[in-house]
């Protein structure tokens, strides 16, 4: 077992201590991101202890120990997977060479900038739920948002560690812009448009962990991919993480749903929200406003950007190592309806530049599945409300469909008729307001808000009513 060395400042499975140099500026940096942590991060709870696990090493078994820590306590650290012997490159123009064990000059730039990218969502997340532990709806979900917390935290190390050893100077000041930008402000924003929108109450936090934290599973898929070794283990260690973020958001509305229906049953004739649940149409929404914010992450539908990450080595494929394919899609298209002059067109484009479009089928896979785990909630409690995802091109402001106007089934709209019907869509201000005003805390052990089912279990084997967190 790789244990991790507990001892050092930074925890770490990277034998840091070797390296005095880089081991140093990661000291210098620790105190920044501890300060972005207490002002940035979920103030008024940094004195609590919360009920956290934290890894202790990268086997299956070893990386979940769990404990009371106080959030600016947490053990942060750097974790790669094991270096798998004699690895190679498994796609693009290098596919077959010894994979890099250090940045390849020519696409240094390229790399970076994959890598910035990458590590900007990160402390974004954090931003944009820092207020959220005010109103949780009970302290297993309090503990949650926490654990999601830290994780991101130690993703935006995980990534940092990568700029540091292998950028120098440019990397040293890649990291400290990490820490400067902010989520939402128009002066100096995060990378990625989601990453700006606000997330302000639990229903929006659960679509984002379900629907954005599944786009960072993709993009972590394909870059485990990484002909850029360091980058492939990173990434393959934060996967492992982030399933758990995708269960908080597939479980959290799960239950808001489960919630829901049982009002429905319990009283037929009443509107749901006269007991305190939130319409099904409203969840409805918020899953498609997420949804497809969470679909434009995915870049343009035709790239030369990706083109040229596939070819380079960068970025594979989600599984590429696994699947029996042509890993360097030279000579494969991709079918897909091009969007020109107002008007749809069935086209052939060369697969690797619509590699943005390859990943995104993935995604838009994984989450059917989670739609129809929704309306097994809604079977189960004999609710006909059938919950659906939007199509790929609603809503959208990168790639080619940003320039269209399209209904949720994907058919082109005129401006009027998108302005008449996109309150069927998306939620307005009234149905944010209700959320809203849904969003006051219960934080006495085993209580929960009127909104949502308690979970099927708690974390760790602990009982619903484990005191997650110490108020
Ligand atoms: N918003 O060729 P294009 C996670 C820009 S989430 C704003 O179409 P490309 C997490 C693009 O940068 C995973 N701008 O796209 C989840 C380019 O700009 P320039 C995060 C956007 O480059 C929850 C231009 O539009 N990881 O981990 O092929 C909680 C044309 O670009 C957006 C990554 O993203 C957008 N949505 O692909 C915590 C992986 N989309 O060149 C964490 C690294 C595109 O004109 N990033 N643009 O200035 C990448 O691989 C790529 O940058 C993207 C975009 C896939 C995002
Ligand atoms: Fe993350
Ligand atoms: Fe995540």
């Amino acid at each position: 077992m790789q244990t991790i060395d507990y001892t050092q400042k930074i925890p770490n499975n990277v034998d840091l201590k070797s390296d005095r140099r880089l081991q140093r500026a990661l000291e210098a940096w620790q105190p920044n991101y501890i300060e972005w942590w207490k002002s940035m991060g979920p103030t008024d709870f940094n004195e609590k202890d919360v009920y956290l696990r934290t890894a202790v090493s990268v086997d299956k078994d070893g990386w979940a120990q769990f404990g009371y820590v106080q959030m600016p306590e947490y053990r942060w650290g750097i974790f790669l997977e094991p270096q798998e012997k004699d690895r190679i490159i498994g796609f693009g123009d290098h596919y077959g060479e010894d994979a890099w064990q250090a940045v390849p000059g020519e696409y240094r730039n390229a790399l970076r900038r994959i890598i910035v990218t990458q590590a900007d969502t990160e402390p974004a997340s954090v931003e944009q739920q820092r207020l959220l532990g005010h109103t949780a709806p009970s302290l297993y979900d309090l503990r949650n948002l926490f654990q999601v917390n830290v994780e991101e935290g130690r993703h935006l190390w995980a990534m940092v560690y990568i700029l540091q050893s292998y950028f120098g100077r440019d990397g040293r000041e890649e990291s400290e812009e990490l820490l400067e930008r902010r989520s939402g402000n128009p002066d100096h924003p995060r990378i990625l448009g989601t990453f700006n929108e606000p997330c302000e109450d639990w229903l929006s936090f659960f679509c984002f962990t379900c629907y954005t934290d599944r786009d960072g599973k993709f993009q972590l898929l394909s870059l485990a991919e990484s002909g850029f070794d360091p980058l492939a283990r990173t990434c393959r260690f934060m996967l492992t993480e982030e399933a758990h973020h995708m269960f908080v958001g597939q479980t959290g509305i799960g239950r808001v749903i489960q919630r829901t229906c049982e009002v429905m049953r319990e009283h037929p004739d009443a509107d749901v929200r006269e007991h305190g649940a939130v319409p099904l149409e409203i969840v409805q929404k918020y899953i498609t406003f997420w949804n497809s914010s969470s679909n434009d992450l995915f870049g343009g539908e035709i790239s030369s950007n990706a083109s040229n990450f596939f070819s380079n080595g960068l970025k594979g494929r989600a599984y590429e190592e696994k699947l029996d394919i042509d890993h360097k899609a030279l000579e494969g298209t991709y079918s897909m309806d091009v969007w020109e002059d107002g008007g749809l067109s069935h086209q052939e484009v060369p697969l690797r530049n619509a590699m943005n479009e390859v990943l995104r089928d993935e995604y838009v896979k994984d989450n059917e599945k989670g739609i129809e785990y929704f309306n097994k909630v809604c079977e189960r409690n004999d609710v006909s409300f059938r919950f659906r995802l939007p199509h790929r091109r609603f809503n959208r402001k990168i790639g080619m469909y940003a320039d269209g106007r399209f209904d949720i089934d994907g058919n082109p709209v005129d401006e009027a008729t998108w302005n008449a019907r996109v309150g069927e869509w998306l939620p307005t201000q009234e149905d944010r307001d209700y959320v809203k005003s849904l969003m006051v805390p219960c934080y006495e052990p085993g209580k929960i808000a009127s909104w949502i089912a308690p979970p099927a279990k708690g974390i760790d084997g602990k009982p619903f009513e484990f005191e997650y967190v110490k108020l």
